[in-house]
């Protein structure tokens, strides 16, 4: 009975008409792929981050629910943007084949679905936080633009099309597909009711139009679009040679004040064990950025400014590299980091103290009368990030930093200036590639993250983290180096202990404390006996608070609970 009427179905169709709308699919594609390249052109002439598909992950980021992201952070990790717009593009060439299918039918509708979706990436780009306006749309509406007027040319002009049916490329049946588009249509069904328009546009067709004019055509249109977008990337990319040449170019003096010496006994040397000092390629990254801004140094500029601010200051790269500079080991470390996870930091950072930098401009904490509480520090990506002025003005070391390990920022770690504060969350004090530092109050002005359901207020939780053995590992039975580190920045960690599965807590082997700030190496050798092992760590911080073990979820000022690790002794 089915096959029944597939049969009858295919019976009326036209001969050709299958490669037709397989010509209609790739026509869609086609024109999503003129749609991106005019859009990167467009883009490099107004801003580099407001092409369509950047602008579209970013408000997909944007819009993400915390615990999404957690996922996807805990997922793909650092790849998760790559995943993000993979899913995108994927998205996209199935909408384009689908739309160019239905419009090998109904070329108006067709062409006004890409117009739509050129729509869709306007009003993204547009409702980006960095947004300033209406240029934003321009990329993604010269897009959408181009690839309908491409549609609606191509799909005219189909192999297999009622008016093309004379060239012979329909096959040697043509004539029974004069008749075509109505019975063609009416056996899909749901998809293609019968076309009004289409009849119009028949006549219209370019007569002569075969597989070859088809093809030349198609192809003519993707070589085009790939000039196009060639030429966008570049000069998108120029931009990203001045920063690149910029940064290049950039000595960092050495400091007025230079960190305290690691204690050499600070580094255990044991294997498996996170190095003391995290080398730049190493470094986390979090951030929404789907394209890591490339800031040219000799332009960029911070304004200070706000609430209480009685001399606002305009600063270059040269003023910052003018002033007397400091160096510090800080642990920096993520609230979307799991216990156990791997989004922590430490780095000898160089920069500013931001505490002298707000005195100059008349700004006072508010235990000294001043209005502002928060300060808000934008970024060029307009990321904003609201952190305590009580905290950053009470003698600890909050850096504009401009250098990271001995070299200047690394881009994807804010450069040219970020901040870097101990003690809090990345999300609460590191904005990177800032350009703007704005003093408010908590109460008139919630910041990106506060927005989407994460605290106002995140200091560091207490945390301790198991480097080896690792999970599952299957280590001979004799003596096992358990090791780690343990980190409570601004309180210093006392005391690490570990337990083995259901065991008393012992104490661990606690290498030197570099500074308060940074996270602390320690060991403990097991004589490990045949059999699966729980091991379980906690660490002590300097006010003798123990590391709590009730678990709480990264949302919304930090996972607590206690790192254990399962072993199988062979
Ligand atoms: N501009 C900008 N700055 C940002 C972020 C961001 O998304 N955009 N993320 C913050 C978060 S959540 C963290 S944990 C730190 C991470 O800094 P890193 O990537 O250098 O490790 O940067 C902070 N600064
Ligand atoms: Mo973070």
């Amino acid at each position: 009975m089915n096959r029944n009427r597939n049969q009858q179905r295919k019976d009326r169709r036209p001969p050709g008409g299958r490669r037709r709308v397989a010509a209609g699919a790739l026509s869609g594609v086609l024109a999503a792929y003129l749609s991106l390249a005019v859009a990167e052109l467009v883009s490099a002439a107004v801003r580099p981050e407001s092409g369509p598909v950047i602008a579209v992950g970013g408000a997909a980021v944007d819009r993400t629910p915390a615990p999404l992201k957690d996922w996807a952070i805990r997922t793909f990790g650092a790849n998760d943007k790559l995943v993000l717009l993979a899913g995108i593009l994927t998205v996209l060439v199935l909408f384009a084949l689908a739309l160019g299918a239905f419009a090998s039918r109904r070329r108006r509708a067709g062409a006004a679905g890409v117009l739509l979706f050129g729509a869709v990436g306007a009003l993204a780009a547009t409702g980006r936080p960095d947004s300033t306006g209406f240029l934003d749309a321009l990329p993604s509406l010269a897009g959408g633009l181009a690839g309908a007027a491409l549609l609606y040319f191509l799909t005219g002009r189909l192999p297999g099309a009622s008016g093309a049916l004379g060239d012979g490329a329909g096959g040697t049946g043509g004539v029974t597909g004069s008749t075509g588009d109505a019975g063609d249509a009416g056996g899909t069904g749901g998809l293609s009711g019968p076309e009004p328009g289409e009849g119009r546009e028949s006549p219209d067709l370019a007569p002569g139009w075969n597989r070859r004019g088809f093809v030349l055509a198609a192809t003519t249109a993707a070589a085009a679009s790939t000039a196009a977008g060639g030429l966008g990337r570049s000069l998108n990319g120029s931009r990203g040679r001045d920063a690149a040449a910029s940064r290049a170019r950039i000595a960092l003096p050495g400091p007025a004040s230079a960190a305290v010496p690691t204690p050499a006994d600070a580094r255990l040397r044991v294997p498996g064990i996170t190095p003391f000092i995290t080398p730049n390629k190493d470094f986390y990254r979090v951030d929404t950025a789907l394209v890591v801004p490339r800031v040219d140094a000799s332009r960029w500029r911070l304004r200070i400014h706000g609430e209480g601010v009685t001399r606002p200051l305009t600063l270059t790269y040269d003023d910052l590299l003018r002033r007397e500079l400091i160096e510090r080991h800080i642990t920096l470390t993520c609230v979307s980091n799991e216990v156990g996870g791997p989004y922590a930091g430490n780095a000898r950072w160089i920069g500013v103290r931001l505490s002298e930098l707000l005195r100059e401009c008349g700004v006072r904490p508010p235990s000294r009368g001043g209005p502002a509480d928060q300060l808000v520090a934008r970024s060029v990506d307009g990321m904003t990030i609201g952190s305590p002025v009580e905290e950053l003005m009470d003698g600890r070391d909050a850096l504009l930093a401009l250098g990271m390990n001995g070299e200047p920022l690394p881009f994807t770690h804010g450069f040219p200036v970020r901040m870097v504060v101990p003690g809090l969350y990345g999300y609460v004090s590191a904005c990177k590639w800032i350009r703007e530092l704005e003093l408010t109050r908590f109460a008139a002005y919630d910041p990106y993250w506060v927005k989407r359901g994460w605290a106002r207020e995140a200091p560091v939780k207490t945390q301790s983290r198991i480097d080896t053995p690792k999970p599952f590992a299957r280590p001979a039975a004799g003596t096992v180096m358990i090791a780690g580190v343990a980190w409570a920045q601004r309180r210093g960690v006392e005391r690490v202990e570990v337990r083995i599965d259901e065991g008393p807590w012992r104490p661990a082997v606690l290498a030197a404390q570099d500074t308060r700030d940074t996270w602390r190496h320690w060991s403990l050798p097991w004589r490990a006996t045949p059999g699966p092992h729980t091991l379980t760590v906690r660490a002590t911080d300097g006010t003798g608070e123990v590391q709590t073990a009730e678990r709480t979820r990264t949302v919304p000022d930090g996972a607590s609970g206690r790192h254990s690790v399962v072993v199988t002794v062979d």
